[in-house]
């Protein structure tokens, strides 16, 4: 089992960046700490007001199974689920420590905790949750503040671009229509974000955003990779939208490796 501690917590921010450095030496710990100073510079000030208000943040870390990558063994994998629960854990300053597994080779620990082998998993009050849907809505009843909850009838927007995306994707057909069903769903996002953005639930990032996010994400790269398409000049509010959502600290830190959305997706392109 590979287990890494991502330690935004009280302690930790009190500890010198230098000194986090100096601390683990594996590459994978070494970026995620790279992200983790810029952040810990952000969140220190935010911090030091909810401390002593909070007590889930000193919380012990929360064991969280994620995919592990295919090109970097010490480093999480592409799973856009993961990446959501991954963002939750982020934006909530919950510190976690990820368990990675190899999905093509599923140990028993992991098939005891997760009976259907899926991740994300996590231990809460000593219990195992799965689904991203279930996870992010448990964090948010045992750690409400900050509140990321967006009203039940947003939950939803843009979710259809996810299947719209693997339509297109896995398409052999350039006149099927899959191109335009994709193209679709993205201008009605488009307007809706025009009206509302800019995020889903206005001014402020809440958790569809960070449903969404990790999918455009793998969206950009897996058609600009297979198809050489891109988001057309037509749609500012998506391109903007995912450039505000891309370059959160807490989505870099989380985000799969480029090369493990390109692999990721190449089974489901080749078939
Ligand atoms: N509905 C689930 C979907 C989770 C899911 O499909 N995870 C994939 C990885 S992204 C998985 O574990 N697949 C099992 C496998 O590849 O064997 C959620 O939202 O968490």
């Amino acid at each position: 089992m590979s287990s890494a501690k991502i330690t935004p917590s009280a302690a930790t921010l009190t500890t010198t960046i230098k000194h986090l450095t100096c601390t683990f030496q594996s590459p994978r710990i070494r970026t995620l700490y790279t992200y983790n100073s810029s952040n810990l510079r952000r969140n220190t000030l935010r911090r030091s007001l909810t401390v002593t208000m909070s007590s889930s943040s000193v919380s012990d870390p929360l064991e969280v199974c994620v995919k592990t990558s295919v090109t970097n063994p010490n480093y999480h994998g592409d799973c856009p689920f993961s990446q959501r629960v991954l963002l939750t854990l982020e934006e909530k300053h919950l510190p976690y420590d990820l368990k990675l597994v190899d999905l093509a080779n599923k140990p028993e620990w992991f098939l005891n905790i997760s009976p259907e082998g899926k991740v994300p998993v996590i231990k809460l009050d000593e219990k195992w949750i799965a689904d991203s849907d279930i996870i992010t809505q448990s964090l948010e009843e045992k750690f409400p503040d900050p509140p990321l909850r967006a009203p039940p009838e947003k939950a939803s927007i843009g979710s259809k671009i996810f299947p719209a995306f693997i339509g297109f994707l896995k398409s052999k057909d350039p006149s099927d229509g899959t191109e335009q069903a994709l193209l679709n769903e993205l201008t009605a996002f488009n307007d809706y974000i025009k009206e509302n953005g800019p995020f889903i639930n206005g001014k402020e990032v809440s958790a569809p955003d960070l449903s969404l996010g990790p999918k455009l994400y793998h969206l950009e790269i897996a058609l600009g990779h297979y198809k050489n398409w891109s988001i057309p000049d037509s749609l500012p509010y998506v391109k903007s939208y995912m450039k505000t959502i891309f370059s959160m600290d807490s989505f870099i830190k989380t985000r799969a490796l480029t090369e493990d959305v390109i692999e990721g997706w190449r089974p489901k392109v080749m078939v």
